[in-house]
């Protein structure tokens, strides 16, 4: 009855139910492993709790009051200090154990990706440079937002795609909330990088996770993950000089020219809007 009060008035679906407060499905090779590992956590928890919980109840119905006369109080019982000593180690021994195989896995920088994104943050917006593209002029292939432009960010599905990252001023936070990552984007030359591999086309707002100044809010993206072809096509519009918005249009996008999960921020100071 309690199980089925949460899922009914929560308003999960059963599918829901069944992710255990895993947010939402992710879209990349290694948000899949995240959620093999989130379930086997689950799992593991709900064993060890039900576990638990049988113990309570025993002791509860089986010892319970009897009399007036103290039962006979057991101390200093080896075995059972032992076991529930080394118990809990060896849960946390697996637990650690896959989560630092799920963590090198999901962080893995392996050679020669198949796309590089430069991500560079400054405040409050994005620019992002394909460092291995360049134009008719030499110029690097890029996009730059602007307050009254939402950044889009075209990236190929089925490709491993590595991002590298730079602030201009402050300390930025990647997110793009469907990926299930992010990372923050440090001033000073130290870049961070990871690399994904999206497997499911789409577009996705992309957001700053971190804290760094007034239109902190305001600072969004979007990620527009396409075919091959589509990308290929985005990529030779670019070095032919187009914008971005051409470029996308020129190559067939279905989500068009701008952004569709969000919106440039109204830079009037009587604006009371959020994003
Ligand atoms: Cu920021």
């Amino acid at each position: 009855m309690a199980v089925a009060a949460v899922v009914v008035l929560s308003g999960c679906s059963v599918d829901q139910a069944f992710r255990f407060g895993w947010p939402i499905d992710g879209i990349t090779d290694q948000s899949k492993r995240m959620f093999d590992l989130w379930i086997g956590s689950v799992i593991a928890a709900l064993v060890v709790g039900v576990f638990v919980w049988a113990l309570i109840f025993w002791c509860v119905i089986r010892y319970r009051k009897r009399g007036e006369e103290l039962p006979p109080q057991t101390r200093y019982n080896m075995p059972i200090e032992i076991l529930y000593s080394v118990l809990p180690f060896l849960v946390i021994s697996v637990l650690f154990y896959y989560t630092a195989i799920v963590e090198s896995d999901v962080d893995k920088i392996k050679p020669n990706p198949d796309v590089t994104v430069h991500v560079v943050a400054f405040k409050w917006n994005w620019e992002f440079e394909y460092p291995d593209e360049k134009d008719n002029s030499g110029q690097v292939v890029k996009t730059i937002g602007a307050s009254d432009y939402v950044p889009v960010l075209v990236v190929p599905t089925h490709e491993r795609i590595r991002f590298l990252e730079d602030s201009q001023d402050v300390i930025h936070s990647f997110w793009v909330p469907e990926l299930l990552f992010k990372r923050d984007v440090f001033p000073g030359g130290v870049q961070n990088k990871f690399e994904v591999t999206i497997e499911k086309e789409g577009a996705y707002v992309g957001r700053c996770a971190e804290l760094c100044g007034t239109y902190h809010s305001e600072m969004n993206f979007e990620l527009r993950a396409v075919p091959q072809a589509e990308y290929a096509k985005f990529i030779a519009a670019k070095k032919q000089g187009m914008s971005t918005p051409d470029a996308l249009v020129a190559a067939g996008d279905p989500n068009g020219p701008l952004a569709v999960k969000t919106h440039p921020f109204d830079t009037s100071r009587d604006s009371k809007t959020a994003s």
